[in-house]
């Protein structure tokens, strides 16, 4: 097993490494910029290097500093995190360059995904339901008007390069879409230095639901149920859960094994997202992340599995220790993204934080790298601890979930806690019925 790994990534996800690799006996190597020098994964790692001011161009999206942090303390392997250079194929093929192991896909399997064009090639040899577009590049306005009328409006204008919605122009009407065409493609150039421009058709109402899968690089492979990210504000997740209480388990085993076929016939090696797109009973593929998500966490929760175990255990060429006739999920989990924001402008808070109680019992796990006078830096994403509650049901789960936030003390900075309870307290909520649009009408409503 490898000796000595190193997290190139910092907070909650750096910590949540860090732990997994001190349980397996592995020695861990923290990065940090200069604005993170008291940060908790500093303090919980074996050994740590500045690798830059704080701002990330320099630090922790530096290939050549993070490389020289590897060669500094012989680590054998880097976990990337998510974000930061966690899909960056160069980072994945330039440490595979200098002998180090980067702790996910291939470099061909992180670049095929990264453009979604490919990822939906790829996805449709397999038989991955897709949303029907243009298959392919829209290459000028004239294309794009053929496209549209043979889709039939309203459709979608994507960035190949793009991910996340950014780049996104929904097209109601042909007289909008030579103007949104070319809005698009020269957002595309500006964000990703890539105009490649695809169309979908508009799905109006879906869910978003993603199905994890795992693959030891050699054919086989499992896929570990749902999870429903519908709840997003401007394409930030806020809330998870799993199982998804829109969909049943028939439909998730039927899309769960269409996946984990397409990632053995992939050979793809290790944690990787398969992201739909679910409306009037139908599954749609849209995109595949290469990395590990934010909101692992509650899949863990239910099937009782260390995601990050077996990333490390397939990195270092052992063989899959999941297997689907063992993989059998129990109960129910959610997953509260509690961000330094101000309510109602969703602002970033960063401070010092005054008093931090994390709440407790049954059920209950905090992923949070802040304590008593922890300084938050205003340098990166607001993200300060991810509240996950599991339970045998999902009213059990949202009672427990109720609980936890009320014991959850963060005082010094504002927070988004409060959002949550006020959501569970919602009957649409309650019952599950929410689509991708609910939380930003109900957050439009909130400050009428
Ligand atoms: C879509 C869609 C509707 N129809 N594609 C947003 C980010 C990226 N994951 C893809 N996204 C969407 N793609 C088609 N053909 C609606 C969205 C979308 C969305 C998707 C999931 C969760 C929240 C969303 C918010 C706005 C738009």
């Amino acid at each position: 097993m490898f000796k000595k790994i190193l997290i190139a990534n910092r907070g909650e996800i750096a910590l949540r490494v860090i732990r997994t690799c001190k349980e397996m006996g592995i020695k861990t190597v923290a990065v940090y910029s200069q604005a993170d020098v008291d940060a908790m994964h500093v303090r919980m790692a074996d050994e740590s290097v500045c690798i830059g001011p704080a701002d990330s161009a320099k630090s922790y999206l530096s290939i050549p500093s993070i490389i020289s942090a590897c060669e500094i303390t012989g680590s054998e392997a880097v976990h990337p995190g998510y974000g930061f250079l966690s899909e960056n194929a160069k980072f994945a093929e330039i440490l595979g360059d200098h002998g180090i192991k980067f702790i996910g896909p291939s470099v061909s399997h992180i670049n095929t995904m990264g453009d979604k064009i490919n990822a939906k090639v790829q996805m449709e040899t397999f038989n991955v339901p897709c949303v029907p577009g243009s298959n392919g590049e829209v290459k000028d306005v004239h294309d794009a008007n053929i496209i549209a009328k043979k889709i039939g409006y309203p459709v979608l204008l994507k960035a190949a390069s793009g991910g996340g919605g950014i780049g996104m122009k929904i097209v109601s009407s042909d007289d909008q879409l030579e103007t949104l065409f070319l809005q698009a493609k020269s957002e595309a150039k500006k964000s990703f230095n890539d105009d490649t421009m695809y169309m979908e058709k508009y799905l109006e109402k879906p869910r978003h639901i993603e199905i994890q899968v795992f693959g030891d690089g050699k054919g086989k492979a499992v896929h570990l149920g749902e999870r429903d990210c519908s709840l997003q504000r401007r394409h930030q997740k806020v809330l998870e859960e799993t199982p998804s209480p829109g969909v049943n388990s028939e439909e998730i085993t039927k899309i769960g094994n269409i996946c984990s076929n397409a990632i053995s016939k992939m050979r793809y090696e290790g944690a990787g997202t398969i992201e739909f797109l679910y409306e009037k009973k139908k599954f749609f593929f849209i995109e595949m992340n290469t990395r590990l998500q934010v909101e692992h966490p509650i899949t863990e929760a239910i099937y009782g599995v260390d995601l990050v175990r077996e990333q490390i255990r397939i990195a270092y060429g052992m063989g899959m220790s999941l297997s689907q006739d063992t993989l059998n999920p129990k109960g129910h989990a959610i997953e509260c993204r509690i961000n330094a924001e101000s309510l109602p402008t969703f602002l970033p808070s960063p401070g010092n934080i005054k008093e931090f109680h994390s709440p407790g019992g049954i059920g209950i796990r905090m992923d949070s790298a802040i304590y008593n006078g922890f300084m938050i830096p205003p340098h990166y994403d607001s993200l300060i601890g991810k509240l996950i509650v599991h339970a045998d049901s999902r009213s059990m789960a949202i009672s427990r979930l109720s609980r936890a936030l009320d014991e959850l003390i963060i005082d010094g900075v504002h927070t988004t806690v409060d959002l949550f309870k006020k959501i569970l307290d919602e009957k649409d909520f309650n019952s599950g019925e929410y689509n991708i649009h609910w939380l930003e009408r109900w957050l439009a409503d909130q400050v009428k």
